[in-house]
């Protein structure tokens, strides 16, 4: 797939790009998105409803049983291709200067083992894990749990550090990822279906300050009646490709 020459244009001219991953990126990396049907003894469950404070106060082993199966499958997982080319993008941008953010509704850290620097992770994150008594939280890089729900030292229940439906998205990680949308010039939007508000919004919010929008997914979206580029493709094919092109500038 060629890049158009607009888009590279605006890519070696423009000073503040944001970008916006969802799990698609992570999809090459062996890590199901969403809304694909989940794989294996999960088959069955919709994840939409495990996604619940609801669904954890009916069933709290259940839930934090899929959830410490899920960090074993990201703790093991490797960044791919489209990862460590958001890392080479933010090491350009930020070598000359340039404004850089990348926004991340994923929850399993794979942007920073890529070594991307600065990621603001609007969902949480799966590796950490909080106490819902006492609020004490720690990351967790060890093997599953002994016990479903696993307990605090003061007994109560814990959770992982993510964000489910219908509760609010961490406060900084909002204003920031809003102030990065407001501010940039190019926006783009990786391997997300863009129906989960209000990180969906975030899109909307640089279009109507008036960036350019790309979009990066081998499937169209409802954004993509918003962008001025739709790059119909996998994440770890087409983003090797921006950051070459990002990349050559500094030359
Ligand atoms: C590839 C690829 C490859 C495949 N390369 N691409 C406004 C309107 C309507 C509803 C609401 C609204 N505002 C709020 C709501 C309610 C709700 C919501 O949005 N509901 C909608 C579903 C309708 N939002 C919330 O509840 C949020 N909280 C909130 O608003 O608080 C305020 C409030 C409080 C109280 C009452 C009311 C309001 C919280 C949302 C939290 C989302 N959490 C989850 C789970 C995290 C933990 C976990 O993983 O279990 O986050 S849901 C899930 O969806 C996860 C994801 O981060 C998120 C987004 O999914 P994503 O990343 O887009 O993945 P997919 O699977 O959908 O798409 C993958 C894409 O990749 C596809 O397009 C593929 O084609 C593509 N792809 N391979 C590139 N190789
Ligand atoms: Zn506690």
């Amino acid at each position: 797939m060629n890049i158009p020459d607009e888009l590279i244009q605006a890519l070696q001219q423009t000073a503040r790009v944001t970008v916006m991953t969802g799990a698609g990126i992570s999809q090459e990396s062996g890590i199901p998105t969403f809304r694909d049907a989940m794989e294996g003894l999960w088959a069955k469950y919709d994840p939409a409803e495990l996604a619940t404070p609801e669904a954890f106060e009916r069933d709290p082993e259940r839930v934090t049983r899929w959830y410490d199966e899920r960090r074993m499958k990201c703790l093991s997982a490797r960044p791919n291709a489209g990862h460590h080319a958001l890392a080479r993008m933010e090491s350009a941008f930020q070598d000359r200067g340039d404004y850089f953010v990348l926004i991340t509704q994923n929850i399993d850290g794979l942007h920073r083992s890529a070594g991307s620097r600065d990621v603001i992770e609007l969902h949480g994150s799966i590796r950490r894990w909080r106490c819902v008594a006492c609020n004490r939280a720690r990351d967790e890089d060890g093997g599953l749990f002994e016990t479903y729900p696993p307990r605090c030292e003061c007994g109560g229940m814990r959770r992982p550090d993510v964000v489910w439906f219908g509760e609010f998205l961490p406060e900084a990680a909002v204003r920031r990822a809003t102030a990065a949308s407001l501010s940039c010039n190019l926006f783009l939007s990786v391997g997300t279906s863009g129906v989960v508000y209000p990180a969906a919004d975030l899109l909307n919010t640089a279009k109507v300050a008036g960036a350019k929008i790309v979009e990066v997914n081998p499937e169209p979206t409802p954004a993509s009646a918003f962008a001025d580029w739709m790059l119909p493709g996998r994440a770890g094919d087409v983003l090797p490709k921006l950051a070459e092109i990002t990349e050559r500038k500094r030359m």
